[in-house]
């Protein structure tokens, strides 16, 4: 007889025993217990089955954070249906092309936004809109209310799909990547033991629950350790620090790291009651690392992931005896390839490289996701003959086994840990009057890492206002992808071939915010 492979089966198994402990405490004083989950969760999933969905059928949700919007992931898996979650930031163009794209079966809004979303979903053909709010309001929970709190877990394999994150990889338009139970179910066993979570753990969630991060990384943490959750809605710097001395684990982007420094709040004392603090989606700036550890005596723990593949690589949460039983966190690397994950370094004429040489890396695993969807030769073309998915990142491993990620072959720029892809808001750009051509850079940022700026050159005779450039933009795209500054300038630097040279654009704004 085979195991239901379902995700959520998986999570549920390791709810403690004693069902009326908390399981998630909220920033607005509301305490959930795990048999408030449990039975959210059926009810919830009651309310899917009941639509006769059919098999595979995706559920769209673009909501604010709430413990309720983890409900309903949850429920999705429960119920055996496709979880697509989305930025609430995005705007209507954004909306339209992945509801149009995933023509999902169910979507799920916030009342203020269910005038447009709904005209959306009913023009792709969603038979079920529905809404949710974060104050516990919504037509959603009013539809569940009316079911049981007893649900029989899906019966899924592990192949079947779980959740669809749109995420643009190497260029083009935002292609779905294709995540199923057993990718998410394998990371998540894993990483629970690579980083030593343990009976008494409690997680303070601060992410937005619409990306790998916060919503894979950190939920399936704390719930495969059937461990409590403070849940907060929006990250808030002296909130963190005052969650504490109740808490044992942190997970955040760097930016969330360089804010909490920035409060004095911020001391030994402060993060003496914590044992972890995990770090990623961007690179984590060595200054940031040293500062942190000299500032709390914590050593940030690194890791590496994609939407394709949830976690690749970690730093070492105790000495790992693959590498000599070295213990040591690496500020500046990636760490090791987790367990299970073959990592490997390539030129670009497909050459393994020795230890040491800069090149594009590769991965292969049971994290690495099924493929993009609808789109068999795209998905192709990421993959290696012998099965490595190409990540698009660039970087080296040394002679100790670390990983260090140097670049990004792929045209990205990663603002506060969320991608910003310079064709898109480019091709938004050029369709502005008076606009020959234009090119985004990614250029440092003290706040977020890195953020976009950008260059236009306005066709001959036309004039083109660099602060109309941004405002246009504003009204059309999600606000976290608005470059921070644009400059009109007479032409583009440009090689041999015609093609613009972004790497001079880079270096010529790269102290622009320092
Ligand atoms: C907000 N703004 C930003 C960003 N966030 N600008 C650039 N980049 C950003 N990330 C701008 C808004 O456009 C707005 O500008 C102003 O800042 C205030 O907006 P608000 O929403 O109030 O900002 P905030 O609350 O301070 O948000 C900053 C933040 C947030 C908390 C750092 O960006 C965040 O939660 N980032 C985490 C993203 C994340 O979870 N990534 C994980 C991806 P204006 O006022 O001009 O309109 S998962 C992933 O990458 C992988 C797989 C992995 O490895 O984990
Ligand atoms: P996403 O498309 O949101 O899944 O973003 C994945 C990308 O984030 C990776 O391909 C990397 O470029 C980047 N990334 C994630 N974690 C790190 C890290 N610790 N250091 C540097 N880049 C990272």
């Amino acid at each position: 007889m085979t195991t239901n492979q379902n995700l959520f089966a998986a999570l549920r198994a390791q709810f403690p025993a004693d069902l009326d402990a908390t399981a998630v405490e909220t920033d607005n004083g509301l305490f959930y217990t795990w048999r408030d989950l449990d039975h959210a969760t059926a009810r919830m999933a009651n309310l899917l089955a009941s639509l006769n969905l059919p098999a595979g059928a995706r559920v769209a949700v673009q909501v604010e954070k709430s413990v309720e919007a983890m409900v309903l992931y949850l429920a999705t898996l429960r119920a055996g249906y496709v979880f697509l979650p989305l930025n609430t930031a995005y705007q209507s163009a954004e909306i339209e092309y992945f509801i149009g794209n995933a023509e999902p079966a169910v979507v799920v809004c916030s009342a203020a936004n269910f005038g447009w979303v709904s005209k959306i979903a009913f023009k792709a053909g969603t038979a079920h809109v529905f809404t949710l709010n974060d104050d516990r309001t919504g037509s959603l929970l009013e539809r569940a209310a009316h079911f049981g709190d007893q649900h029989e877990v899906a019966p899924c394999a592990a192949d079947d799909l779980a959740a669809i994150l749109y995420t643009s990889g190497t260029t083009g338009r935002s292609k779905g990547a294709m995540l199923s139970h057993g990718n998410m179910l394998s990371n998540a066993v894993m990483l629970k033991d690579y980083w030593g979570w343990q009976p008494g753990d409690v997680l303070i969630h601060a992410l937005p629950i619409f990306h790998v991060h916060g919503l894979f990384v950190a939920i399936h943490g704390a719930l495969i350790n059937g461990s409590k959750m403070i849940w907060l809605a929006k990250f808030d710097p002296k909130l963190v620090i005052r969650k504490m001395p109740e808490a044992t684990v942190f997970m955040g982007v760097p930016t969330l790291y360089v804010r909490l420094l920035a409060d004095p709040g911020l001391t030994r004392e402060a993060a003496s009651h914590m044992r972890l603090f995990i770090a990623g989606s961007a690179p984590l700036l060595i200054e940031t690392f040293k500062e942190w550890q000299d500032r709390t005596g914590h050593t940030i723990l690194e890791r590496y992931g994609m939407s394709e593949t949830i976690m690749l690589t970690s730093n070492p949460y105790v000495a790992d005896a693959r590498h000599g039983g070295q213990a040591e966190r690496r500020g500046g690397t990636v760490g090791f390839p987790l367990p299970g994950v073959s990592l490997r370094v390539q030129s670009d004429e497909g050459a393994a490289l020795p230890v040491g040489e800069i090149g594009g890396i590769q991965v292969k695993g049971p994290n690495v996701f099924k493929g993009y969807w609808r789109m068999p030769e795209k998905t192709a073309e990421e993959f290696t003959a012998d099965g490595f998915f190409k990540t698009g990142d660039v970087g080296k491993v040394d002679e100790r086994g670390y990983v260090t990620i140097v670049g990004r072959a792929k045209d990205l720029i990663i603002s506060g840990g969320y991608n910003v892809y310079p064709a898109e808001i480019e091709s938004y750009i050029n369709e502005m009057p008076g606009v020959a051509e234009s090119a985004l850079v990614g250029v440092p940022h003290p706040d977020f890492g890195e953020v976009g700026v950008a260059v236009v050159i306005a066709k001959p005779g036309a004039t083109v206002e660099a602060a109309q450039v941004i405002t246009t933009l504003k009204g059309q795209l999600a606000n976290f992808k608005i470059p921070k500054h644009c400059y009109v300038v007479a032409e583009l630097p440009r090689n041999t071939m015609g093609k613009v040279q972004k790497n001079l654009l880079r270096d010529q704004y790269k102290t622009l915010f320092a």
